[in-house]
């Protein structure tokens, strides 16, 4: 079988792909590669190689060298991390996408690059956000993100690159952390709830935002890469939904199994960046066109998250 490569596979979504991938088509099939040290969660189950996103030279040699005929391209900087430093989220995000175009052109390599809910912006309706609507959006990185789809549709039109994209809502797991992102109180909140028993939230109580387990968003990410070349009709990011809630219903359901959980609001920078976000997504397109279904509602989540954590917080 022809080797997939993951790019930044230390982070949030790279850690448990590279897991889930290696499971469905074996440990050596699938090399794992980020410009840190190698995760806790990666050691021991394949191979592993330090790369930097941005270099091309580094990238086409492995490419080669390994025969890769996938790439998942996932190192990016997120939306808080990137409001701080605009400059290194444009170089990075862009840059990293761009030379893995051009590879992927060069090595006729099947290409998947996340986008984000993040290309939305104020002017966008914010309920049911549509799959086709206004786009224009406020920070650094949603405008990464949406140049970067443009770019992949462009790639895809004019050289016929297989380039496939979602647009990540907030994702959330026991497994891995997230970094740097607006939609990380929604996994803090369960940390600290099991730990403190308490959590100051840093987006106000009313603040909804799409979210999304973790499971379900590796299951959309391979399923959209496995769907006949025929069924994707864009290499603009698919909307993707699962469930949409604020601080104060999480919190709500998090008390149904700790009873004692109190929350207060300190809203800082990140609430003018989700205050930009849609509130709740129109995913059926993707639906329609290569089959996706979430599997998990806020209770099943809930649940399965602190059952898992407390085990691992033990
Ligand atoms: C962020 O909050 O920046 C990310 C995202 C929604 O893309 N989780």
């Amino acid at each position: 079988m022809d080797k997939i490569l993951i790019i930044g596979a230390c982070g949030q979504i790279g850690g448990e792909l590279t897991l889930a991938l290696r499971k469905k088509y074996g440990n050596d099939i699938v090399i794992a590669s980020d410009i840190r040290e190698e995760a806790e969660i990666l050691k021991g189950t394949g191979p592993y190689v330090v790369l930097d996103a941005n270099d091309a030279t580094a990238t086409r040699a492995l490419v080669k060298k390994e025969n890769i005929k996938t790439i998942y391209l996932l190192a990016a900087l997120l939306s808080a991390t990137g409001e701080k430093n605009p400059k290194l989220c444009w170089d990075l995000n862009m840059g990293s996408l761009r030379q893995v175009l051009d590879l992927g052109v060069e090595e006729k390599i099947k290409i998947f690059w996340p986008s984000s809910i993040a290309v939305f912006g104020k002017t966008t309706p914010r309920d049911n956000t549509p799959q086709k609507t206004i786009i224009e959006p406020t920070t650094m990185y949603g405008i990464t993100k949406y140049a970067g789809e443009m770019l992949c549709e462009y790639y895809n039109k004019k050289f016929g690159l297989d380039v496939r994209s979602v647009r990540y809502p907030g994702l959330i797991s026991w497994k891995s952390e997230p970094g740097g992102g607006t939609t990380d109180y929604a996994v803090e909140i369960f940390y600290e709830a099991i730990k403190k028993g308490e959590y100051n939230c840093f987006l106000s109580e009313n603040t909804y935002l799409p979210m999304m387990y973790m499971d379900d968003a590796i299951r959309a990410t391979i399923d959209i890469m496995e769907a006949p070349r025929e069924n994707i009709k864009t290499s603009m990011g698919y909307n993707l939904s699962a469930i949409s809630f604020s601080p104060k219903e999480i919190a709500e359901e998090i008390k149904k199994h700790i009873l004692s959980l109190t929350i207060s609001y300190a809203p800082d920078h990140r609430q003018a960046i989700a205050d930009s976000w849609p509130a709740s997504i129109d995913d059926s397109t993707a639906r329609l066109d290569w089959g996706w279904k979430p599997e998990f509602d806020l209770s099943k989540m809930t649940e399965v998250m602190l059952v898992n954590l407390k085990e691992k917080l033990k």
